[in-house]
């Protein structure tokens, strides 16, 4: 194969960049994802998540027709675990900060850039983080990053499972990174992340419910929360951090390096009444981070039904 870019230049680009890890694979989603993928739908577990429907998920050439190479990138954003507090709401760690899908335009702007200044060639890549509908996991997977956990996140070899993805389709050549047998069952016979959910969200090993998970409903969801699942909430405002505390992939790696998942530079730990009573004043002060997306209506909706 004609390498356009070089593993090491891209390694030390992305790291340059602020991304903890990178690796490479084909832009195709593998069989056995498609597969599960198709099941999933089949059993309704997207819910009301409409766009979870869209099918070219799986074709990453409908995405960005030249799509050769997939070129992923592994954030940390591990942050301290903190307690719940009565009369609180405890933010999901992935959220007190600034929201991430702004944090990776920005890198994956400036890493196609660069892409396009080092290979003297235009229209070559398309970057993506959770903004055009592609199986990130699978391809994470693929690319030798890590591999799926029963919680059905990815866990990497060294930052455990506290992480975000995104990655660029690229038209050019660039070595894989791919690693045999990636889809191997790897957590043994741990079940942690199942016993641990309070909603039974994990129904069976590597599948998830999203109509039972407390993210749906605290993220995604634009509905009122059902009741049975509005009190197996043990205290989280938005998002839910539960089956990603006990798995024990995530003793050891160290907090995030990245500072903008930092607490202070977003909405912090904990949201209180008082807190939301400020911020019917001062609205602009959730623009740029996760909560956006819930809003004000959600999250005191969800506060005052903890
Ligand atoms: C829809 C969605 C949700 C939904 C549904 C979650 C889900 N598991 O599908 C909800 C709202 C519940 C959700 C919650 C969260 N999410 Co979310 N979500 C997504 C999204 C948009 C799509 C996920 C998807 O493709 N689902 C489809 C189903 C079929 O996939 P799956 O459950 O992963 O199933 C796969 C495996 O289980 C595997 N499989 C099936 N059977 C078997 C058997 C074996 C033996 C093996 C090995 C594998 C295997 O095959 C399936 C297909 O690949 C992705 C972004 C993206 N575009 O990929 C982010 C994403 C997965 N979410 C992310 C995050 C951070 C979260 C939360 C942690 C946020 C929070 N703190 O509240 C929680 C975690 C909940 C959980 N345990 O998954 C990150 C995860 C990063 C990582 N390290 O894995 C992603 C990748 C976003 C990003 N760009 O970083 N999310
Ligand atoms: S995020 Fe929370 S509710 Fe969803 S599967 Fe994990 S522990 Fe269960
Ligand atoms: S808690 Fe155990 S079963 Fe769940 S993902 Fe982590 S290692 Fe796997």
């Amino acid at each position: 194969m004609n390498v356009d870019v070089p593993l090491d230049a891209i390694r030390h680009k992305s790291k340059e960049l602020g991304f903890d890890d990178v690796g490479v694979c084909e832009a195709k989603i593998p069989e056995e994802d498609i597969e599960a993928y198709l099941s999933w739908l089949r059993n309704n577990y997207q819910g009301d998540l409409s766009y979870m429907e869209n099918q070219i998920r799986c074709d990453p050439v409908q995405i960005f027709p030249n799509a050769k190479s997939a070129i992923i990138f592994v954030t940390s954003y591990k942050q301290e675990k903190k307690p719940f507090v009565n009369g609180s709401g405890l933010i999901a760690s992935y959220a007190r900060g600034r929201d991430y899908h702004h944090v990776h335009r920005s890198r994956l702007k400036k890493m196609i850039l660069w892409l396009e200044e080092y290979t003297g060639k235009s229209e070559i890549a398309r970057g993506f983080s959770d903004s055009v509908p592609v199986l990130e996991k699978a391809l994470a997977v693929k690319a030798g990053l890590g591999w799926f956990g029963k919680n059905t996140l990815l866990i990497h070899r060294k930052l455990g499972t506290f992480t975000l993805l995104s990655g660029i389709f690229t038209s050019l050549n660039i070595p894989y990174t791919t690693v045999l047998n990636p889809r191997l069952p790897r957590c043994g016979t741990c079940n942690k992340c199942i016993d641990a959910c309070p909603t039974q969200a994990i129904i069976s090993p590597y599948t998830l419910d999203a109509k039972k998970c407390l993210s749906y409903h605290l993220i995604e969801s634009k509905k009122e929360i059902p009741e049975d699942i509005r009190k197996k909430n043990p205290g989280y405002i938005f998002g839910c951090d539960i089956c990603q505390d006990v798995c024990p992939h995530n003793v050891r790696p160290p907090l995030a390096e990245s500072q903008d998942f930092r607490p202070e530079k977003g909405m912090g730990v904990y949201l209180n009444i008082d807190d939301l009573a400020q911020l019917e004043q001062t609205p602009e002060k959730l623009f740029g981070t996760p909560l956006k997306r819930r809003g004000l209506p959600g999250l005191k909706n969800t506060l005052f039904s903890t």
